[in-house]
Order: C-alpha cells, then structure tokens, then sequence
C-alpha cells in the first residue's frame, strides 16, 4: 500500500485536466491519516465542465454526437477490460481511501468493470417503439439522451456507483459531469484518468472533486443540466431537488434505506444466518441496501439469537488491507454520529446482546465501531427507524405473518427487504405487500445483481438505476407522429 500511486489533484475539465486554487486532504480512515490531496472545484470550475460537457454533447468538441449506438457499446467494453486490467491499483485505491477489505474494493472494482460490460452490450439494443393509432397516421417514439447528466456520487462505493451512473450514461450518448465524494474518490479520479487514456472524447466525462456544499451544490442549481442522478442522504437529496427544481430538471434520488430481513419459524437457517451478518457487516454497515432490520419468529427467536450473537462475537475489525470482516467507517464524524445514537439505545434499555472485536489496540486512531446486535428495541424506536450506516442489526420479534409485514413496513424508508420462508403462498404475498423496490426470497441482494433494476420508495428516493431499467432512465422519449393521407 505504501507504494500506491495516487491520481492527480486536479478536476478533469473538457479533456484537460484543471488545477483549482485550493486542494481537501485526503485521509485513510483505517488509520484517520491523511494521505494525499484532491482538487476542490468551485463554481467556476463546475461551471466549465458544464459548458464542455454540453460542447461534446452537441459535438462542438471530440465527435461524440457522431458516435454510433454501436461504436458507443465498444467504446464501453474496451473500457471495461482495461479497468480489469488496472484491478490491483484501482482496488488499492479503494481500499486505502474507503478502509473497506481488500477482497470487498476488489469486488466493487469488478462490478465497476462489469457495467461497463453490461452497458457496452445493451448501448445498440435501445429501442422506442411504433403505436398504433389512425390508419393514416405512423407513430414512433424516439428514445433519446438527456444531454447532460450530472451525477453527485457518495463515498460508500466510489468505484460501483461510477460505474453504475457513468456506464448507464455513456451508452445512452449523454455526456457527464461528475461530483464525486470529498470523502472518497480516488478510484473515480483513476477511473477518469484511464477513460481519457482510452480515448474518451474530450467533454464526454468531467469530473469536479469539491464539497458538496461548493461544487455540489453549484451542479444542481446549474441551468444547463439536463438530468441530475443522486446518491446520498435524504436530507442533502431534498436540497438537490429543490435547486434542480428551479430548472425543472428531472433527477432520480438514490437516498438509503431501514431494510428488514424476515425470518420466519420454517425458514432455513442455516442459509439465511450468513446472509443476516453479511447483509449487516458488508462494508461496514455503510450500505444502503444494508439488511440493518433482523425480524424474527417467536418461535424460533431464542434459536436464531443464539446463533447470531456466537457469529457477531466472532467478527474481528481490521484495517483495509489486513482484510478482516470489517473495515472502518469512513470519518470521524460518522462515528461520532454513530456512537452517540448507540450510547443513547443504551439508555433507553436497549440490550447489545453480542458485539465483534478490534483487531489490535493500535487501531485506536482508525474510525472504527464494531459490529453490534441490539434486541430489546421498543417499538417505534429510532434504531429501529434512522439508517444507522454502521454494522448494527437490530432485531425485533413478531408473532405471524400480519405483524411481520407491519413490522417491515413501519419505517419511511423502502429500499430493501428479504424474506426467509418456504412457503411459497407467504412468499408472494409478502413480495406483494412489502413497501420497497426490490425484494429478495430466500437470499439477501442477489450477489450485488448490477442487471437487476434498483432504487426506493418514499425516503429511499424515486426513479431506478442498474439493468436495463437504468439505461432506460438516461432516455427520454420523443413521439414522432407522421401524417401520410
Ligand atoms: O451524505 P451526503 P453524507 C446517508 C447515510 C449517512 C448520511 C450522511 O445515512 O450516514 O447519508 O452521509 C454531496 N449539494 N448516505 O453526509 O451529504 C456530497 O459532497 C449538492 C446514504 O456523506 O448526502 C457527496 O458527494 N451535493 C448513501 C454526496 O452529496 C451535496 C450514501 C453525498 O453526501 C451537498 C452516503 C449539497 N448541498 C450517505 N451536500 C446511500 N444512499 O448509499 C453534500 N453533497
């Protein structure tokens, strides 16, 4: 790691790559140093990746608009191989720069790769359609790009959500200006690197690193912005649309989530027990499909907590590199954050029936909480309610299916939801009655499914991104309607 190559502290503007005045510090949450330093964009700065983006998107700069469906897809899958290609730095930087384990940034390294792969293929297989309506009449829908997408991106999975944003982007022929996390975008800004290596045409990718409330902010209230994705909090995401909102610019809000697990008396345990920790400890808890809800059976409830509580006891903490179970969160203010809501369950009664441990007293100065099962949470309570983003599950019982489904859908949020059953009837109508965007039966996130449509309900946000879904989402439709006599 100590040999790691970090990319340039610069914003990459129209193909060039910018010096602004100022630079953030970089820092390692494994061990809360700092590392190296970013660019910090200004308006000025954003503003200037907006116009180049538009001069590419209109083909006053490269030859973007040229570009064939087709040409656009291969463009994406050469990209794709030389991300894989780049594996070990790319996973060293997202290892330093999130903590999360070596296996896990190598992980979202090739889920990166992977849609480009996924996005390079559907790129020419994007069709409107033809309607039929008077005999006179020929109807068509054109489904065309946006122009240009902004795309404000968080610091849990720089490389993934790049990849999920840009990819879809690109194939549908917009052109992108990217706000990457002040907390962690070193992938991103080697990822940009190697897209200009690639040949991207200049204007076609512009990255502005910056605080949200600099050059965040000042992309979403830019006039010039066809389409503005976001992934983060809910509170930053109503900020954003009300400033999109000033342009009417339409944006899809990816904002987290309060996602149960159900495990019901006649459900295989011994499946469903890894995928309750993984769903909880993956990448810290930072996560928004994170399964943070355990709902259990009475029946099997004692059972279940017992075997939970010898598997999160076991859980080690550990810098990113030494690969554990679990990294660091990301900052100090996160943890803080998520101390001070711990100490609070406390007091309220809330029981910590097992918690993990810390590799080595000399982590002291690393961001770390380890992971915990909290039992005994009244009803309503805020662990049962706030997305914690750490490595808590917290567990509540029900009685039959009628709670269970109540239970699930007692928070605002509605990203997630898994359910543990054999019987088929209960797994539908659960399926059903679950008040979320994807629903998972008998597994928990199906393996990350970058082909599988993804995005929320109520706080979780709107529109959906991944799959086919998510390239569509980069389109609006055009009714042509011909008169021919
Ligand atoms: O998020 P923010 P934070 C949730 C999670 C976490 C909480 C706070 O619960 O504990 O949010 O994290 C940019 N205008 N999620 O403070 O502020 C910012 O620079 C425009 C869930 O890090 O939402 C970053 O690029 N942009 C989540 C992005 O918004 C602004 C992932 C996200 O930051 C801005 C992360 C502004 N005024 C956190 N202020 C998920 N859905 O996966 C900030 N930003």
């Amino acid at each position: 790691m100590e040999q790691l190559e970090y990319p340039r502290e610069q914003a990459l503007i129209g193909g060039d790559w910018v010096t602004t005045q100022a630079t953030l510090d970089i820092e390692t949450p494994s061990y809360g140093k700092v590392i190296t330093r970013i660019a910090r964009s200004q308006a000025a700065e954003v503003d200037s990746a907006v116009k180049a983006a538009k001069l590419a998107f209109a083909g006053g700069i490269g030859d973007w608009s040229s570009w064939t469906a087709r040409r656009r897809g291969e463009w994406l899958m050469a990209f794709a191989a030389a991300i894989e290609a780049d594996c070990d730095r790319l996973a060293g930087l997202e290892c330093i720069d999130t903590g999360k384990p070596m296996t896990q940034a190598r992980g979202d390294i090739s889920a990166c790769a992977r849609y480009f792969r996924f996005y390079g293929g559907a790129a020419d297989k994007l069709h409107g359609e033809t309607i039929p309506f008077e005999n006179d009449f020929a109807v068509m829908t054109l489904r065309e790009p946006y122009g240009v997408c902004a795309q404000i991106i968080p610091w849990n999975y720089p490389a993934q959500i790049f990849g999920r944003c840009v990819a879809a982007a690109l194939a549908a022929g917009n052109t992108v200006v990217l706000k990457p996390a002040e907390d962690a975008c070193l992938s991103v800004l080697r990822l940009a690197e190697l897209a200009v290596t690639q040949g991207l045409p200049p204007g076609v990718l512009n990255v502005v690193p910056g605080l949200g409330s600099e050059a965040g902010a000042a992309l979403s209230r830019h006039p010039d912005v066809d389409h503005l994705s976001f992934t983060g909090s809910p509170e930053t995401g109503t900020l954003v649309t009300q400033a999109a909102a000033e342009h009417h610019v339409p944006v899809t809000m990816e904002l987290g989530g309060k996602s149960p697990q159900l495990v019901f008396a006649d459900a295989d345990l011994d499946a469903a027990l890894p995928f309750l920790v993984r769903g909880i400890i993956q990448n810290a808890g930072q996560t928004c499909s994170a399964g943070s809800r355990l709902l259990v059976q009475r029946e099997i409830a004692d059972q279940v907590l017992e075997r939970l509580a010898e598997r999160f006891t076991a859980l080690r903490c550990d810098v990113g590199e030494a690969d554990a179970d679990c990294g660091p969160l990301i900052n100090a203010r996160q943890k803080a954050k998520l101390e001070a809501r711990l100490e609070a369950a406390a007091r309220d009664g809330i029981r910590t029936l097992a918690k993990g441990s810390l590799a080595e007293s000399e982590l002291a100065s690393g961001y770390f909480v380890v992971p915990r099962l909290l039992t005994d949470i009244p009803a309503g309570h805020d662990v049962l309610q706030e997305e914690l983003f750490g490595p808590i599950l917290a567990v509540q019982v029900f009685e039959d299916e009628a709670e269970a489904l109540a239970q699930a859908n007692a928070t605002d949020f509605g990203l997630c939801a898994g359910i543990w059953t054999r019987d088929g009837g209960r797994q539908l109508r659960l399926a059903k009655g679950i008040r979320s965007g994807q629903v998972f039966i008998n597994n928990y996130g199906a393996a990350g499914g970058i082909e599988l449509p993804f995005g929320g309900v109520g706080r979780s946000g709107h529109g959906r991104e991944k799959g086919f879904e998510g390239l569509r989402s980069y389109t609006r439709i055009k009714t042509v309607a011909l008169h021919h006599g």
